[in-house]
């Protein structure tokens, strides 16, 4: 495997910024994937998400699987086509998903049998109907192998069992995927919180050699301590030369200290979530729109990002729009918060290249502030 083109154009400490050329465009690395489960970044058309300066979303193998179907996707014309985005997809692989929200699920060494959350139908997902999903019927461009994520914590025997397992299936994925020009494959480094068992997996899957490398199972309840003395591990085992994802991740801090530590890509429901929610994310962190504060404040969210949303629309209207329980406040704290993350990852590219990640690192934690409520 040699991958898409990926190409660093400055190193600051272990951060990198870079580009991932993919036959459907380019992403500017360290990147910030927004999370569109559904066929949909939730709230958000794709004009709006394309308009804060994502290159690449994500989708999920487990949702459309359901609905849709797989089968239905293909004649659709695949996820690009079905969703009007015309740019990369990165697809997770399903496993993850069916820990979380299928009932009645069986693992085994084989894959794993589930019941959707939609009807209750019994599914099946191996190794090879996860490639089979996202590489040709959902025809995505980057394609994560199925792997075993298991909740922290959890004993050190499972954890072993989980990235073991993990680390078959990739190399059943990686047959199944063949050679193919157009689409990469990832693998997922497993392990834990566990030194040994992150580098044992991190050395197989390089030795096998995969077209990037993901790190799953963590924000999975260990810690933000936890997880950057996990990457501190399990980078330095990673090829330069290769992009680097960190699964799941996360809150802005949490993206700051993994480009520093030389993460390149990340994904996370965070910012669509919260903003459904009524949270506004700033330097300072999460405002509440719905607080009391807000309800004849006429400044805008965040003047410095060029987002409608951020800079145009005042939190009073913000506030107004969350108390009467209007859609277009979903909307407008949604496109906001994806129009900030991204404008953290410009800064964060910025500070690399002129070399003083520190410096922003540094600032960055000052200006954290718990909010008052
Ligand atoms: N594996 C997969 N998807 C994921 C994770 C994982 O470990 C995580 C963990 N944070 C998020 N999404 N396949």
């Amino acid at each position: 495997m040699s991958g898409f083109p990926f190409e660093i154009h400055a190193r600051d400490g272990a951060a990198r910024i870079g580009v991932l050329r993919t036959p459907r465009g380019e992403v500017r690395t360290p990147a910030f994937m927004p999370v569109g489960t559904a066929g949909t970044v939730k709230a958000l058309t794709v004009e709006q998400v394309a308009s804060t300066g994502s290159d690449i979303i994500l989708g999920n193998t487990y949702h459309l699987m359901l609905r849709p179907g797989g089968e239905r996707m293909a004649r659709l014309g695949g996820l690009h086509r079905f969703m009007r985005w015309d740019k990369p997809i990165l697809t997770d692989s399903g496993g993850y998903q069916v820990m979380s929200l299928s009932q009645l699920r069986k693992l085994d060494a084989e894959g794993v049998t589930f019941r959707s959350h939609v009807d209750g139908a019994q599914h099946r997902l191996t190794p090879e109907v996860a490639i089979q999903i996202q590489a040709d019927q959902i025809g995505a461009d980057i394609v994560m192998q199925l792997d075993e994520c298991p909740a922290l914590p959890a004993p050190r025997a499972d954890v072993q069992k989980a990235m073991e397992l993990s680390l078959r299936w990739a190399e059943r994925c990686k047959r199944a995927f063949g050679a193919r020009d157009a689409q990469n494959l990832f693998a997922i480094v497993q392990g834990g919180t566990d030194a040994v068992l992150r580098r044992q997996s991190a050395e197989s899957l390089v030795s096998e050699g995969f077209d990037g490398y993901a790190i799953g199972g963590l924000a999975v309840g260990e810690g933000h301590d936890a997880m950057l003395a996990t990457l501190d591990v399990t980078t330095p085992c990673l090829p330069q030369e290769r992009p680097r994802y960190l699964m799941g991740v996360g809150k802005p801090i949490d993206i700051v200290e993994s480009v520093a530590r030389g993460i390149d890509m990340f994904d996370c429901v965070l910012p669509t979530r919260s903003g459904r929610h009524g949270q506004a994310w700033t330097d300072a962190g999460p405002l509440n729109i719905k607080n009391a504060r807000f309800a004849e404040d006429l400044t805008p969210v965040d003047e410095s990002i060029d987002c409608p949303a951020s800079r145009d629309y005042s939190k009073a209207y913000l506030h107004h729009l969350f108390k009467a329980g209007e859609l277009l406040g979903q909307v407008l704290l949604s496109w906001h918060n994806v129009a900030y993350y991204q404008h953290l990852m410009q800064r964060l590219r910025d500070s690399i290249a002129a070399q003083n990640l520190d410096d922003f690192r540094a600032a960055f934690r000052a200006r954290l502030t718990p909010e008052v409520e």
